[in-house]
């Protein structure tokens, strides 16, 4: 049987990092609704992130992404957010959305363009140093459009060039999360499209790199609990950008599109060990329709959903089921959790912790989001559908 207060207890410790560019405005390529109230600095978004902390209690930190969330003095940007209750999180670095990047960043076939990616992401170390982050996360919108534009091996050679560079300049407790999607904003080839070539790239450069797994940058279909599974074998798995999606890189709300999905993940992650620090659980969603502050508690919260329900599985009667090739009864064990209303269980965990048992009712009660609508007037662009 399962231990209720181990479970109880994993989920207090449990920290989901929630991104910066949440809190903006966003939008598609066709419209950005605006909100009222959004944040226009920096600063008001670590606001709103700490409300997200205040009321669920387990999102402790923000993602930063440069230069979205450009200031003069990332110190004090980190003192700033203590002060308010959080803390900086990982540096997300953007090689996206420069003129000069229209045929890559690091992977681009003039030396003179990869020079200035790189520098950008060592800007990005400089930036860790003085906040104290201790991740690097490193997507590359790099690619081509047509059969025979570049040549994908030279592509991936300089690929893995310019990451040693990075790799080399990281401080001891530093680490850089290579993510990769699959397709967008390039069509014909990516250049770290799979968790393949991230692992590939990773394995080489050594234990400080690592592979970030962002939910909604897959196939249709794709097996991501296996990923998960083989990646935490090889001691490789970094972290999640957590986000769900129908079609494609849609980041809406995690486990709003698939929680039977997301249950399985959190699964694999309860079984691999990866229930550490070292395995980031962050949130990478735009909110383009629905109010941030809100969607974003919501999101923790379907976090905690799933994670109760994989603490929750009955290892032992599983394994059992596993060995009597109980084909049906060790698919009924999986299931009985995840069937499992953990709704009551997360709001004892919550009381315990000192916290409201309804989060989403607490910030409403709370006035926050009338007194930011008051107060903020001309909110900013998260830096998406710009
Ligand atoms: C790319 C991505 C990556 C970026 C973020 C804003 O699609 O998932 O993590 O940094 O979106
Ligand atoms: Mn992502
Ligand atoms: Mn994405």
């Amino acid at each position: 049987m399962t231990e209720l207060a181990a479970v109880k207890s994993a989920l207090k410790t449990q920290a989901v990092e929630t991104p910066s560019w949440a809190y903006g405005n966003s939008g598609t390529r066709f419209k950005v609704f605006a909100q009222q109230g959004v944040p226009r600095t920096p600063q008001e978004k670590l606001e709103d992130a700490a409300k997200v902390h205040e009321f669920t209690g387990v999102a402790p930190t923000v993602a930063l992404h440069i230069p979205w969330d450009k200031v003069d003095d990332y110190a004090a940007l980190g003192r700033f957010a203590e002060e308010h209750g959080v803390r900086l999180g990982a540096i997300n670095s953007n090689t996206f959305q420069d003129d000069d990047y229209k045929l890559g960043s690091v992977c681009h076939p003039d030396a003179a363009v990869r020079r200035k990616a790189v520098g950008h992401l060592l800007e990005c170390v400089d930036i860790m140093d003085a906040t104290g982050s201790t991740d690097l996360k490193l997507w590359f919108a790099d690619g081509t459009n047509y059969p025979g534009q570049d040549d994908v091996r030279d592509r991936q050679d300089r690929l893995a060039e310019a990451l040693a560079e990075v790799y080399e300049r990281l401080g001891e407790n530093q680490r850089m999360l290579l993510e990769y999607k699959f397709f967008e904003p390039a069509f014909y080839t990516t250049d770290v499209p799979d968790w393949g070539t991230a692992y590939a790239h990773c394995l080489k450069l050594g234990p400080k790199a690592q592979v970030v797994v962002d939910t909604g940058h897959h196939a249709p279909g794709t097996n991501i609990e296996f990923i998960v599974a083989t990646l935490l074998r090889e001691g490789k798995l970094g972290g999640f950008d957590f986000n769900s999606r129908f079609y494609a890189d849609d980041d809406l709300m995690v486990g709003a599109a698939d929680p039977f999905q997301l249950f399985r993940i959190m699964y694999e992650v309860v079984r691999g060990g990866g229930f550490t620090p070292d395995v980031a659980f962050m949130l990478d969603q735009c909110h383009n329709l629905e109010a941030k502050i809100p969607a974003i508690i919501r999101s923790v919260m379907n976090v905690q959903e799933a994670t109760a329900k994989a603490l929750l599985v009955d290892q032992e009667a599983l394994a059992a089921a596993q060995r009597g090739g109980d084909v049906l009864g060790a698919n009924a064990v999986l299931m009985d959790a995840f069937n499992t209303d953990v709704r009551p269980l997360l709001r004892e965990v919550r009381e315990e912790m000192g916290l409201d048992p309804d989060p989403l009712g607490a910030y409403s009660r709370s006035g926050w989001g009338e007194k930011i609508v008051a107060e903020r007037i001309g909110g900013q662009q998260a830096g998406w559908g710009a």
